[in-house]
């Protein structure tokens, strides 16, 4: 058979930590990307030895290592959009603020930056040094396409603990403040919601809530990762921010529901509801 030559996909990077235990970080990112029909590239930013019962250990990379691979895979692959989750330290944050600048990655240039300021694991264990929010809020948020604090995240950022919409609705409008084009506080965390989960998207005008199903789910590893990496393949695809959201939002929604148990922990949410189970038999 003669070889055929696809056409080549929208281009997405992950700038992530790895998770051993595959539920989170970078293997979510690479998945999730798959799952939504992009082609996935990664800077790896730290190894974490990490099962389902926490994270045990942490192994940075040097920032000119993380910055490296960034514009290694600018310069030739080209990217359509760059999701950021783990970033560990402050001079990592700097690195990567530095390299997007003379790529063109999110402020003033071409390729939409999603920034998912991940904090601390879903046990608790940091992923971010406390003196690094603020290299994420003066150096990551004015470059930001997207940010999406989830309300841990959120209460980090801004001290604002979140119980009900009203503030959802008031930490939306300070986080917009610190410079990102679009905000998305998640609602995952919010107790007064039984049945749904709204998550709040704002630009500093418009407010839209974004409804879905709640799931008294367990298994919710690597949901943040999950969600913002889908945003970011739908933005590479060309899609506005309210629209890729709205999908990233439906993708997300159906990985929790599909979520399985893994270890003695938490499992993680899962994409595989996405592949067609073409090695069975009356699958072509
Ligand atoms: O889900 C956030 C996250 C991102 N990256 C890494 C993680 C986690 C959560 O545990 O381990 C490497």
């Amino acid at each position: 058979m003669e070889p055929t030559v696809g056409t080549t996909p929208p281009r997405v990077m992950a700038i992530a930590g790895t998770d051993s235990g595959g539920g989170a970080g970078a293997a979510a990112d690479l998945r999730a990307m798959a799952a939504c029909g992009v082609h996935g590239c990664l800077a790896v930013t730290a190894v974490t030895v990490q099962n389902t019962l926490g994270v045990s250990g942490v192994h940075t990379l040097p920032p000119e290592t993380v910055a490296a691979q960034i514009e290694s895979v600018a310069t030739d692959i080209g990217l359509d959009a760059v999701k950021t989750g783990m970033l560990a330290t402050t001079e990592i944050i700097r690195a990567i603020d530095e390299a997007c600048e003379r790529v063109g990655i999110g402020g003033s240039g071409p390729t939409p930056f999603v920034v998912d300021p991940v904090a601390a694991s879903m046990h608790g264990d940091p992923l971010l040094h406390d003196s690094a929010l603020d290299a994420f809020r003066t150096l990551l948020f004015p470059r930001a396409t997207l940010i999406t604090p989830n309300l841990d995240e959120v209460r980090l950022l801004t001290r604002i603990d979140v119980h009900d919409r009203a503030a959802q609705y008031e930490a939306a409008k300070i986080l917009h403040a610190a410079g990102p084009r679009w905000v998305l506080v998640k609602g995952g965390h919010l107790a007064e919601d039984t049945d749904v989960c709204v998550d709040l998207l704002h630009d500093g005008s418009e407010f839209v809530e974004l409804p879905g199903p709640r799931f008294a789910a367990e298994h919710t590893h690597g949901s943040g990762d999950n969600m913002a990496s889908a945003i970011a393949s739908f933005l590479a695809r060309g899609l506005a921010v309210p629209e890729a959201v709205a999908l990233g939002k439906r993708f997300v929604t159906e990985c929790v529901r599909q979520s399985y148990p893994l270890g003695g922990g938490h499992g993680p949410v899962s994409p595989l509801w996405t592949v067609r189970p073409w090695w069975a038999a009356d699958q072509p």
